[in-house]
């Protein structure tokens, strides 16, 4: 009997069922009512009581090796989800996906390029790491301008010498000018990077979106025209314009822009500190010596630009009022913005 024993264990071993015909036949042979377990359980009764023990153990590990087997190859044949571990409910409601979200910064970006890009201005984009010249001396920065300090701006090191993080998106308007002829209408976003202590009001790097306009007889005017139409599309068409004289390297002459406040209809109110107005730009006339610099003739051509912070705008719009809150890449920030494009 023992051997009886032997022989099936080693058959049940090296079992596999390639078809349901084959598995059950197996089950029939050896866990049927009439299968050879059954009959090995019937001829238990003549066996000797001391050997009793062992034998009954065999044949219960038989029983079990064979009813596995045969689950195994159920399940696999059948795809019988009978099985605890296996059992999977089809009709249940599914877990939804985490979605995410545009990023404000992006959103606003896009809303500023979408607005100028009615009017006829193209994309440029360029290096973050420049060298002095795109940077600074293009533009008109003297030779001893604080910008240059290291306090003001990165350095680093690299295979060309010395170079900055670009502190401004004008250094690709410089690129530009160098490599095309006006009429130039064009747009510059980007990260700009400046040597500041972090805080709520300050970053070591942001995002501006930067215009540049360039062709015969550019003037004042037209720049106002553009920005008043700008500060309508993007805070509405009752939004008031206010320029300020204002200085910068590389325009003369030079203006910063505020618009009316949306919040309080410029009757004065805790976001534009009572004033009724909020600074949202720097504008100017290019200096005719970046022009020059650039190889552009500034007798035959002028020209206006404009520099804006887009995280400022995005302040004023989604009223955030910690800069961090842009970079720290916290989703109950970041899941605010869902519907916002
Ligand atoms: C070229 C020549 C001139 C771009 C300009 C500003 C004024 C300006 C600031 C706004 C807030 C930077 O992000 S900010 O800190 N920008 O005030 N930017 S005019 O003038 C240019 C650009 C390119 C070749």
């Amino acid at each position: 009997m023992k051997d009886k024993i032997k022989e099936l264990l080693s058959e049940v071993e090296g079992f596999k069922a390639e078809s349901k015909e084959q598995l059950e036949d197996f089950r029939i042979k050896l866990l049927g009512s009439k299968g050879q377990i059954k009959d090995l359980f019937a001829e238990f009764k003549t066996v000797p009581n001391e050997d009793k023990k062992v034998v009954g153990q065999a044949i219960n590990e038989l029983r079990t090796k064979a009813q596995e087997k045969f689950d195994a190859f159920k399940i696999s044949l059948e795809g019988n989800t009978e099985s605890k571990e296996e059992a999977i409910d089809l009709s249940r409601t599914g877990v939804p996906y985490k979605v995410g979200s545009r990023h404000p910064i992006s959103i606003v970006r896009n809303e500023i390029i979408d607005i100028f890009s009615r009017i006829g201005f193209t994309v440029s984009e360029g290096p973050e790491v420049e060298d002095d010249w795109h940077n600074f001396s293009a533009l008109n920065f003297p030779p001893e301008h604080p910008a240059r300090d290291m306090q003001d701006t990165f350095f680093v090191e690299s295979e060309e010498g010395e170079m900055a993080l670009r502190t401004h998106t004008s250094s690709v308007q410089v690129r530009i000018m160098e490599n095309a002829k006006p009429p130039i209408r064009t747009l510059s976003p980007g990260r700009v990077y400046r040597n500041e202590a972090i805080s709520a009001r300050a970053h070591c790097f942001f995002h501006q979106v930067e215009g540049l306009y360039i062709a015969e007889n550019v003037s004042f005017a037209d720049l106002k025209q553009t920005l008043m139409y700008f500060a309508k599309e993007m805070f509405g068409e009752k939004t008031k314009i206010r320029l300020r004289p204002s200085y910068f390297p590389f325009t003369e002459p030079s203006a910063e822009m505020d618009v009316s406040c949306s919040v309080c209809n410029s009757e004065g109110c805790n976001v534009c500190k009572y004033t009724g107005y909020l600074e949202i730009m720097g504008c100017g006339m290019v200096d005719p010596n970046v022009l020059e610099n650039c190889g552009i003739d500034s007798k035959k051509y002028t020209g206006f630009a404009f520099g804006m912070g887009v995280e400022r705008i995005a302040m004023l719009k989604y009223k955030v009022n910690d800069l961090r809150l842009y970079s720290e890449g916290d989703v109950r920030f970041l899941d605010q913005f869902k519907s916002a494009f």
